[in-house]
């Protein structure tokens, strides 16, 4: 038992779990491939392309983000880097996508936040930096895009520290201002420059050659006596990395870079072997944690099927918590209190995939046709536990969904259903609408182009939808959603989200909520979690 314990602490002790969150097109996934090829995981960046064009990337695989070139769901890379594995989730930055993106939050240890040099810190930035603050998640900053003009460095600290309350902390720091990048310097090891030379289309790690600090002065003049000064004006404010402040959300270490040339990335890869946390114990619902070297528990992250057209399968993303899960082994399922049998477990790479015998806190897992498993679900082994519940956002859109063809009504279904258990978007239903025409609820309008993409593509059931002129959704109970369908006097609809059995009643405005609510003062009538909480 002893022996188990600590063959747990010791693999948890070098893992490193963490996701990539920002702003749409600051870079994440241009990152998370050139993490990935500073790791040797992959041998080329860009070897894809996607159907516009642009160089496609390994967590980007689904024909809509290839063909969009945006990320419009989480993706998963484990790969080895020194001593240790690291876990890296590649996130959607679309609002409309913020749900998958949260969900990723309840599962990682650490978060690199990329800020686009020429934009400084933008909308969905500052909200996921809020979530990543509330879950007591520790933050690294990549200011990336360093290659194209944009602001000044000393500019962006100071945005960071006055917007996030957060001390920025840097660990490298550009010679050269944006869009004229010589190269950058190690903090630590001020004496010297490092200087990059890009391959075509970034595809291969860029050469790094250090530069001491006379030729520096000589080769690049004013920049490196700029980049000289700043440091020290740093130095002087005290701005050195402390990683006890780190781990606590009082500061973030930042780093400089262009994702896209493969400069800066290998020092961020180091920092995050070096700096980023290994797994800790888990807050249980209910009170108390789990240690990392108690018997086996995982969380279900996010779960999505067909992601290999040739086996279309489905898969429950796991990250284990705690222990060791050992494939094949019988857990239990904390929601139903059911055995769960782990017989077909997967380690993930973007769309590849192989298959794993044992896996540690931190890592995440693929159970492959695991059909009982839900987003927030809890699998333990020994005493039981439960991890808290998963956010689910107030949605914003609603349209009702139905057949192109009636004949293909079973894969309609069938795809309706498996969407809704993955969580692309909410489903509801009334007996007044019947199931052929269920209400399909989100957040943002683009979770509809994914539902009809991905039913016409992945279940050959193309769709049709007719939006609903609601905006606003409100809890309620039996007794409400009544009362709401039977007034006449009201514009609004309850229905039932499947997912959980709530009851919803949505409204046109929050004036039309409030009119209801005067005219039935005994109806309940709660708010749902809004999506920028
Ligand atoms: N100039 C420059 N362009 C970059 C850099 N990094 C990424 N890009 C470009 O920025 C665009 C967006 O990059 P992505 O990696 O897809 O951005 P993302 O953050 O994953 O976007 P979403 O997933 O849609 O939120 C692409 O055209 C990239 O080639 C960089 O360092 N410099
Ligand atoms: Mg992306």
């Amino acid at each position: 038992m002893n022996a188990m314990r600590e063959w747990a602490a010791a693999e948890a002790a070098r893992r490193r779990t963490f996701a990539v969150i920002s702003h749409p097109d600051a870079g994440k996934s241009t990152l998370t491939e050139a993490l990935a090829l500073h790791a040797h995981a992959i041998t080329s960046a860009g070897a894809v392309h996607g159907k516009s064009g642009r160089r496609g990337v390994a967590s980007d695989w689904m024909e809509m983000e290839k063909a969009r070139g945006i990320s419009v769901t989480s993706a998963v890379l484990q790969f080895a880097y020194r001593d240790c594995v690291l876990n890296l989730l590649d996130t959607p930055g679309h609002a409309d996508f913020s749900e998958d993106t949260y969900r990723v939050l309840a599962a990682v240890d650490c978060a690199v936040m990329l800020i686009d040099a020429a934009k400084g810190l933008e909308e969905q930035t500052r909200k996921l930096f809020d979530v990543c603050r509330h879950r007591g998640i520790p933050v690294i900053t990549f200011i990336n895009k360093w290659d194209r003009p944009g602001r000044e460095a000393l500019e962006l600290l100071d945005e960071i520290e006055r917007e996030f309350r957060l001390k920025p902390t840097p660990v490298n720091w550009p010679v050269g201002t944006s869009g004229y990048l010589r190269g950058l310097v190690d903090v630590r090891e001020p004496e010297r420059m490092l200087r990059y030379t890009r391959t075509p289309g970034g595809a291969h790690e860029a050469a790094e050659e250090v530069v001491p600090a006379e030729r520096a002065a000589f080769e690049e003049g004013a920049d490196w006596q700029q980049a000289v000064e700043e440091l020290q004006l740093l130095e002087a404010d005290g701005a050195g990395f402390d990683q006890a402040s780190f781990l606590a959300g009082g500061s973030t270490p930042v780093f400089f870079g262009a994702a896209v040339s493969n400069i800066g990335v290998r020092l961020l890869l180091d920092a995050i072997v070096d700096l980023a946390p290994p797994p800790g114990p888990r807050r249980l619902e209910g009170g108390g944690s789990r240690p990392v070297d108690a018997p086996f528990s995982g969380l279900v992250f996010k779960v999505q099927a067909n992601m290999d057209p040739a086996h279309r399968d489905r898969i429950a993303f796991l990250r284990v918590c705690s222990g060791v899960f050992e494939r094949g082994v019988t857990v239990s399922r904390a929601a139903s209190g059911k055995p769960f049998a782990t017989k077909y477990a997967h380690s993930v790479f973007g769309q590849d995939r192989s298959m794993v015998d044992t896996a540690y806190p931190g890592d995440v897992v693929g159970l492959v046709n695991a059909a009982a498993l839900r987003v927030g679900d809890t699998l333990y082994d020994g005493p039981p536990a439960l991890f808290p519940p998963m956010p689910t956002f107030a949605p914003e859109h609603f349209a009702v969904v139905r057949p192109v063809d009636i004949s293909r009504s079973k894969q309609f279904r069938r795809g309706i259903a498996q969407l809704d258990e993955e969580g692309v978007v909410q489903v509801l239903v009334s007996d007044t609408r019947g199931d052929q025409a269920p209400v399909l609820a989100a957040v943002g309008p683009m979770q509809f182009d994914v539902v009809s993409a991905r039913m016409a593509g992945e279940f050959s059931a193309p769709v049709r939808l007719e939006m609903l002129p609601y905006h606003l959704a409100r809890a309620t109970d039996a007794a409400g959603a009544d009362t709401l369908n039977r007034s006449q006097l009201v514009k609004g609809e309850a229905l039932t989200r499947i997912r959980d059995k709530a009851q919803l009643a949505l409204f046109p405005d929050r004036w039309q909520a409030n009119s209801f609510q005067r005219q039935f003062p005994d109806a309940s009538l709660g708010t749902l979690l809004a999506a920028h909480e």
